[in-house]
């Protein structure tokens, strides 16, 4: 196993699926079986670990694992007030979430200062509190953290929101955020020079797979004077391709775009006089 990298990812859980598709899109060939806690690739010299999310930061930071995917609240949350060698080498754009502060909806809080907060995640709020200067207690407790200030625990929490709803079936209204945060892949910053090698490419395909997903491939023909009314449309494409077409006074645009295209984009195009507008995915991008 020495020579061979190590990327760990979450053994289950809302991180996995899209953990290992995106290693598979990086084009790492390995096969899971139900319950095993390690992957080899059969393409390349990698091992692919499957942990506990909890557990990944310190894993990377031993050495244990070269490369990981983990929420950037358990980065943070497992790397405040220690020394550790972990580096943050790209944010994947999934598991987006944030981490704030709520309270009981019939409640007005005011300031926080001498309140209980129940959190599963004490450094982030000790650090929180620290640099704002407040005092006020903390409930470490996990899961069920929503239940805490009814049974008098606490008077506050604060813990991961996505969608609102938990918040909301618990009668909880958010009051702060902390953090945003999203999955991010990490490294240990003291590779071996052979194993960086590795790292890098993978990195690098990685970013690549980002980069495709936020991008799409644009299509559309259009009167030739309007041609550079309807770049200006084009969200980040760098030089579209023009094509000239069997009607002289028609060309093609063809665009990579590095930005999502709403249809708010598209109508305005069609506004501008595009038509055939077409819209497709981005498979693997290299820049
Ligand atoms: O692997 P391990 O068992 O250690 O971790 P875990 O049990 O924390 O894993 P999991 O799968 O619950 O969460 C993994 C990661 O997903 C988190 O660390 C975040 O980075 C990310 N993530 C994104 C979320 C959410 N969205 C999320 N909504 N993690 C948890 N939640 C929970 C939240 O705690 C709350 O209970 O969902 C509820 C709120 O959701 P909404 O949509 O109702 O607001």
């Amino acid at each position: 196993m020495k020579n061979r990298l190590t990327i760990a990812i979450q053994k289950k859980g809302r991180l996995f699926n899209q953990s290992a598709d995106l290693i598979k899109k990086s084009g790492i060939n390995f096969s899971i079986k139900t319950d095993n806690l390690l992957a080899k690739a059969n393409n390349m010299p990698i091992d692919i670990l499957f942990v506990r999310s909890d557990d990944i930061p310190s894993l990377v930071s031993n050495g244990d694992a070269d490369l990981a995917i983990v929420g950037e609240n358990i980065l943070l949350e497992k790397s405040l007030f220690k020394k550790t060698s972990i580096e943050k080498v790209l944010s994947l754009g999934f598991s987006k979430c944030r981490l704030s502060f709520a309270c009981p909806e019939n409640i007005n809080i005011r300031s926080f200062k001498n309140k209980k907060i129940a959190t599963s995640y004490p450094n982030t709020v000790k650090k929180y509190l620290r640099d704002r200067k407040i005092d006020a207690s903390i409930i470490n407790i996990h899961g069920s953290v929503e239940l805490t200030p009814y049974i008098g625990m606490s008077d506050l929490i604060c813990d991961l929101v996505s969608s609102g709803a938990t918040l909301e079936a618990n009668n909880l209204k958010e009051v702060e955020t902390i953090m945003e945060s999203e999955a991010v892949l990490i490294k240990n910053k003291n590779l071996s020079v052979s194993k960086n090698k590795i790292a890098e490419k993978i990195i690098s395909r990685m970013q690549g797979v980002v980069n495709a997903t936020e991008s799409k491939y644009v299509m559309l023909n259009v009167d030739a004077s309007k041609v550079k009314e309807i770049c200006k449309l084009l969200p980040g494409s760098e030089s579209p391709t023009v094509i000239p077409l069997e009607n002289e006074n028609k060309v093609a645009i063809h665009a990579l775009c590095q930005e999502p295209i709403f249809w708010e984009t598209m109508e305005k195009l069609k506004t501008k006089g595009a038509s055939s507008i077409l819209v497709m995915p981005v498979e693997k991008l290299l820049n």
